[in-house]
């Protein structure tokens, strides 16, 4: 029979395409050489270096499935392997790309207008403009449909909308040029999504002050979005979608880059878990390998990243075939995540006392999959979406 290999157990690499391992082996290679050396300076300081989103961009990473404007026009599953070898460093890192493509490009694509796409598209898939995503607000995190944020008409300025509200717990903001804000529109009522341009708006509609000393994803930068009867051009507005099929729409394609990227967060877990227990002895030189309990951690976690890697790869063919129902991706998107966090923090205790060092890197996952586990719908939410697909009866109130 052939060898097991415990980075990929059950094969995942045989269902992939020439094309898709070769962009994945080229971004592992970019994230292992170029992102791994700094993550552990950055997490500790706090700080994002946008200089990334440029170099991601160089490589083609960004808004990868877009097709023009720039963009790579790669397969679903390339684009999840993408994620997987980002956030193999850091969940922050795929945070600060997943809102690029996915919430951002990803949003302008579907339903911009061509003018949007033209002046937008080609410098995001660039790096070089940088996007945010305003949904959840202060008073409004899993239920979004209550949003307070409202565009009213402009009481001076012709052709423009007024925008007033405030968004928190926001990738991006404090250094975001394009803020896709979702808002109430005032004759309707309903939500419709405003392009905010930074250098548009005057001083005192926009602020975005960075929210600081986060507990996880400190190597990504978070911010609120504060607007002030801030002016925005009619044109500004997506014009054919409303209601939360908007943001949710964009939702389906970065909560699918989550469960595909967690995957990798994991691994790396599993792999730091493994050399560590291979080169540790205690009790008459033995090493913690050695042990079976200490095994059995290890094959759990190897067993749930490879379950979910290829449940990410089903969703993202069947993505490509245009047959993913949004519930498919709620289920993978709640089970890697749940199951990165449970597995990450069982492998933590394989560290003992020297899991309490940040150079270990195993703190660092943990803490941040807990936010994967939070941002675009917590656990419980998606198992209510998966509740009341399965009965027909929704339990949210
Ligand atoms: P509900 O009645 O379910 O739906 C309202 C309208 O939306 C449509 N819809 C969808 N459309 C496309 N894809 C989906 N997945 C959709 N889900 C719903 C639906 O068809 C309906 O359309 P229409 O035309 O009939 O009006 O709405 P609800 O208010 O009952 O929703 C409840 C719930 C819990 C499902 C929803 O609110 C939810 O998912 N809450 C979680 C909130 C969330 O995910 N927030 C994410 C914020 S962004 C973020 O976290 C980015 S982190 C980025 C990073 O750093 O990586
Ligand atoms: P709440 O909605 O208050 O929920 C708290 C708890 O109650 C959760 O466990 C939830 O599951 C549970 N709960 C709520 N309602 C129910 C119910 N009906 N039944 C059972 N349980 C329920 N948002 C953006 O818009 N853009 C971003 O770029 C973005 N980036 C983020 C980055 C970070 C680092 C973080 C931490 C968050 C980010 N978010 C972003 C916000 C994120 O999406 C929200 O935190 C998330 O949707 C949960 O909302 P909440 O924090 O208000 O929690």
């Amino acid at each position: 029979p052939p060898p097991f290999n415990w980075e990929d157990p059950l094969n995942a690499k045989s269902l992939l395409t020439e094309e898709e391992i070769a962009i994945s082996e080229t971004t592992e290679a970019y994230c292992q050489e170029r992102l791994l050396p700094r993550v552990l300076q950055a997490y500790r300081d706090e700080h994002y270096d946008k200089t990334i989103l440029e170099e991601m961009g160089e490589l083609g990473l960004l808004g990868a499935t877009i097709k023009g404007y720039g963009c790579a026009g790669v397969s679903n599953v390339a684009s999840g392997l993408i994620t997987k070898a980002v956030e193999r460093v850091d969940s922050g890192y795929r945070s600060g790309m997943s809102v690029q493509s996915s919430l951002v490009m990803g949003a302008i694509d579907m339903f911009g207008t061509k003018e949007h796409k033209d002046k937008f598209l080609p410098s995001m898939a660039k790096g070089k403009l940088l996007g945010a995503f305003g949904l959840t607000e202060p008073n409004h995190g899993s239920d979004p449909g209550a949003m307070e944020a409202v565009a009213k008409p402009h009481p001076t300025k012709k052709g423009y909308l007024s925008l007033s509200g405030s968004k928190t717990w926001i990738t991006n903001s404090p250094i975001a040029d394009v803020l896709l804000v979702w808002a109430k529109y005032h004759e309707t009522g309903k939500i419709r999504g405003f392009l905010v341009e930074r250098s548009q708006c005057p001083p005192g509609t926009l602020e975005t002050p960075a929210i600081k000393n986060k507990n996880g994803l400190r190597a990504s930068l978070t911010g609120m979005i504060h607007l002030d009867e801030c002016p925005i051009p009619e044109a500004n507005m997506f014009p054919d979608v409303e209601g939360l099929r908007g943001p949710f729409s964009c939702l389906n394609n970065a909560r699918y880059g989550i469960a595909f990227g967690i995957t990798g967060a994991l691994e790396d877990a599993i792999a730091r878990a493994r050399t560590y227990a291979l080169e540790r002895k205690q009790f008459k030189g033995n090493p913690l390998a050695k042990y079976q309990l200490v095994q059995k951690k290890l094959a759990d976690a190897t067993t749930d990243a490879a379950f979910g890697t290829l449940a990410a790869i089903q969703v993202g063919r069947l993505k490509d075939m245009g047959e993913e129902a949004p519930e498919m991706i709620s289920m993978i998107k709640r089970q890697n995540c749940d199951r990165a966090l449970w597995n990450a923090r069982v492998l933590q205790e394989i560290f003992g006392g020297n899991a309490a060092s940040d150079e270990y890197a195993i703190g660092r996952h943990v803490a941040n999959m807990y936010v994967t586990q939070t941002y675009e719908g917590q656990s419980d939410i998606h198992s209510l979406i998966l509740g009341r697909a399965i009965t027909g009866v929704q339990a949210f109130c």
